[in-house]
């Protein structure tokens, strides 16, 4: 892909860059989009209604299952090219701000540090009831490809059921990560999105923060998006292509 001199001025030129990513840029890990996690047992369901705390209330197996299954995707995946240059990245900008929807810790296994997760983890459930911590038994149980009901673990303090440590939709974010990624956000003068639907709200706001304080908006994603209004470049490709390759012509 070729990239266009003003763009690769903007990135080398950036004072303070951010990095926001959605799931697309783990989909070359072989970890399906939140979109597409939707499979197997999960198809007839919309992403609200599992990912909610009403949803898990109202079918605890059902919502658990479909952790389960994708945490168990996520502990057989690796970092791909995506990951791994946006970390490279890091090294080449004044300051870098990454902050990410995604519940993975591949940005962190890929090599970037400090990153802000603004949808919480799917490594640190925690109980439904008491909010007390719940740690995973060690290894990476079988899971069927289609998926499977699955009853939560109980809470060693009170009995109540463990819960994903991810934030639903219903619920707010964490404070301390929404207000560092709203800062940046304000601050950058550069903000590339990677592999997101732009949907989800407060955090696809984000961009147009950065855009509406005059920042330069670029994003990377094969298809078209909530996003591309606002967007100087939308370079369309998949991020584990278009990452390496912009890092190659920045240098
Ligand atoms: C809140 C964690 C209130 C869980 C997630 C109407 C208008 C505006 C807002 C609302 C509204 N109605 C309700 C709301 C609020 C709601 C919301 O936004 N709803 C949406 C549906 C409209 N938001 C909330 O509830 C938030 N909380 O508002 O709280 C409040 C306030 C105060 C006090 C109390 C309460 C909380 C939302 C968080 C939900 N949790 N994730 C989990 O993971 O299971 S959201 C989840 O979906 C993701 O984290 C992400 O944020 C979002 C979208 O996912 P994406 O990452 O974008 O993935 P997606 O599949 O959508 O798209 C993938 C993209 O990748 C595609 O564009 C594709 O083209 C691209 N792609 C594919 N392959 C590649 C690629 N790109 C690059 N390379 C590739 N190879
Ligand atoms: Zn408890």
């Amino acid at each position: 892909m070729q990239f266009n001199d003003a763009l690769l001025a903007a990135l080398r030129g950036a004072r303070h860059l951010v990095v926001f990513t959605g799931a697309g840029v783990s989909a070359e890990s072989g970890i399906p989009t939140f979109r597409d996690a939707l499979a197997g047992l999960w198809t007839q369901y919309e992403a609200t209604q599992l990912a909610s705390p009403e949803g898990f209330a109202d079918n605890p197996a059902l919502v658990w299952g479909w952790y389960e299954w994708r945490r168990m995707k996520v502990l057989r995946a690796q970092p791909n090219p995506a990951h791994a240059a946006i970390a490279s990245l890091a090294g080449l900008t004044p300051r870098l701000t990454l902050i990410t929807q995604n519940v993975d810790d591949l940005h962190e296994r890929a090599g970037s540090a400090d990153v802000i997760h603004l949808h919480g983890s799917i490594h640190q459930p925690r109980c439904f009831t008491c909010s007390q911590p719940y740690a995973y038994p060690p290894g990476i149980p079988d899971e069927p490809e289609g998926g499977r009901y699955l009853e939560p673990p109980r809470c060693g303090r009170c009995g109540g059921r463990i819960r994903p440590g991810v934030v639903w939709f219903g619920e707010s974010l964490p404070a301390k990560a929404w207000n560092r990624a709203w800062q940046a956000a304000q601050d950058c003068d550069v903000l590339m999105s990677v592999g997101t639907s732009s949907l989800v709200w407060p955090a696809a706001e984000l961009p147009e923060i950065a855009a509406r304080r005059g920042a330069t908006v670029i994003q990377v994603n094969p298809g078209e998006t909530a996003l591309d209004g606002w967007a100087a470049w939308n370079l369309r490709g998949p991020a584990g292509e278009v990452l390496p390759g912009l890092l190659e012509a920045m240098r």
